[in-house]
């Protein structure tokens, strides 16, 4: 993250960006709900719309986190049983890739649900800041890949193999960090890529692995807030 932004001018920021995705939302939209801070924001927008306007939406939430804001703000959550096909997702970024909007995602450790939300989505938008966005994926950040704990060792040595340093996260108590789904997730430092679908196919062939956050090829569009406003990126 650029050091010299601060906290509160950064939460203004992703609050700018919060109240321009809401307005993007119609009425009978079936949602994709994302996590993080900057989704958490949008969320509460949509809360407010919903409590507001009589909007008439349904979500399906990528975080038990969300899913729990989203029943206190009283926005009904659906799920794929009743619902295959999600008309809009507006979600959060660790990293974005200028030019390809290749994300890296999962940092708040949701990334398996955001990506079956987002592969089950007809468009999607990213909610940033200026301090996610780059030339390069990787060069930020690293790419978290959730693995399952039966072997964690055998699959965290398989993707070093693949040129990385890899990390199990953990608690601030020492224990290992679990995912939603129950799973391990391992942080993998690759750098700056020069073909992240080629990492992302590397990582996808790994025993053990469940899902990473590199997502290529999802975002259509992201809204990035910053001390100019919010900009609205495309891919190139
Ligand atoms: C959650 O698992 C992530 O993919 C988030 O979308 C990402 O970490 C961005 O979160 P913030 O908006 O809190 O930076």
């Amino acid at each position: 993250m650029d050091k010299t932004v601060d906290t509160m001018e950064q939460n203004r920021w992703k609050q700018a960006v919060a109240e321009v995705a809401v307005k993007i939302v119609q009425d009978g939209m079936v949602l994709g709900l994302g996590s993080g801070t900057t989704a958490a924001m949008y969320v509460a927008e949509l809360g407010r719309r919903v409590g507001r306007e009589r909007l008439r939406v349904v979500g399906i939430p990528t975080s038990e986190s969300t899913a729990a804001q989203a029943r206190r703000l009283g926005i009904p959550l659906t799920t794929f049983a009743k619902h295959g096909v999600i008309d809009l997702t507006i979600d959060g970024a660790d990293e974005v890739e200028i030019g390809s909007l290749s994300l890296i995602k999962g940092h708040g450790g949701a990334l398996l649900r955001e990506k079956i939300v987002a592969t089950a989505s007809k468009r999607i938008v990213i909610v940033a800041d200026t301090t996610k966005i780059g030339e390069r994926l990787g060069s930020r950040e690293s790419v978290p890949v959730e693995v399952v704990p039966f072997g964690w060792e055998q699959t965290l040595g398989r993707l070093e193999t693949l040129g990385t340093k890899a990390a199990l996260r953990l608690k601030p108590d020492g224990m290992p960090y679990l995912t939603d789904g129950g799973n391990y997730i391992v942080n993998c430092w690759f750098g700056a890529m020069t073909d992240a679908r080629e990492v992302a196919d590397a990582i996808d062939h790994i025993v053990g692995v469940v899902e990473h956050g590199l997502f290529v090829g999802f975002a259509t569009e992201v809204l990035v807030g910053g001390a100019d406003g919010v900009k609205v990126l495309s891919q190139a």
